[in-house]
């Protein structure tokens, strides 16, 4: 049909959820079914800005806080222009991660756990911790409390192939259906 334009599929979940193999697996599962299908990822790290955030997320430079915020949001926002002129262009964006890490893992860091301190590292990144993840999992539960926006949770504790298989068929839902809502409306 002409003027339909693309689907934007945010995944979105704690660190090890498994969003980047799913992300990549859906967008060749997309494109095997005749769809046009990119891949995205937030932090986008081969910019600029990406590049500091990378410095900043492997622990090799320190920032003010609420700096490092502004700067996932500008490394968001300088994709924008190129978001919205493929969605318009018919192809269905799926984004690992966006904006709803952004607020997440900032908000996590406003929050502290009585037994934060009694949890062991589970990787080098900084955040990359049991406590950490846990005040990030409570901020994702309560952003998806909004009606206004079209979550799906995904049980991602299953094999690779089942989860893969419900977030595929989320998709072509979300394909069929959620593309009526105009782009306009997407960044208002
Ligand atoms: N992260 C990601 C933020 O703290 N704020 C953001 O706005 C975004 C998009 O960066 N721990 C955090 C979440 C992750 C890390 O890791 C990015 P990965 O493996 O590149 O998704
Ligand atoms: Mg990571």
């Amino acid at each position: 049909m002409a003027g339909r334009r693309g689907a934007l599929i945010v995944l979105e979940g704690v660190d090890r959820a498994g969003k980047s193999t799913q992300s990549r697996k859906l967008v060749s599962a997309l494109r095997a079914a005749g769809h046009r299908a990119e891949l995205l990822r937030f932090p986008e790290r081969s910019t600029e800005i990406g590049k500091l955030l990378s410095s900043y997320l492997e622990k090799k430079s320190d920032m003010e806080d609420h700096s490092v915020h502004l700067l996932f949001s500008a490394n968001r926002w300088e994709q924008v222009p190129l978001i919205k002129e493929k969605l318009d262009q018919g192809v269905t964006l799926v984004v690992d991660r966006y904006a709803f890490s952004g607020v997440a893992f900032t908000s996590a860091k406003e929050l502290r756990l009585a037994d934060a301190a009694t949890r062991g590292e589970f990787g080098c990144e900084r955040y990359e911790n049991w406590a950490f993840q846990e005040r990030a999992l409570r901020c994702f539960q309560q952003l998806m409390t909004d009606p206004t926006l079209n979550w799906k949770a995904v049980d991602a504790s299953r094999s690779v192939e089942d989860v893969h298989e419900e977030i595929r068929t989320l998709s072509e839902d979300t394909i069929r259906t959620a593309v009526q809502r105009p782009l306009e409306e997407l960044w208002k």
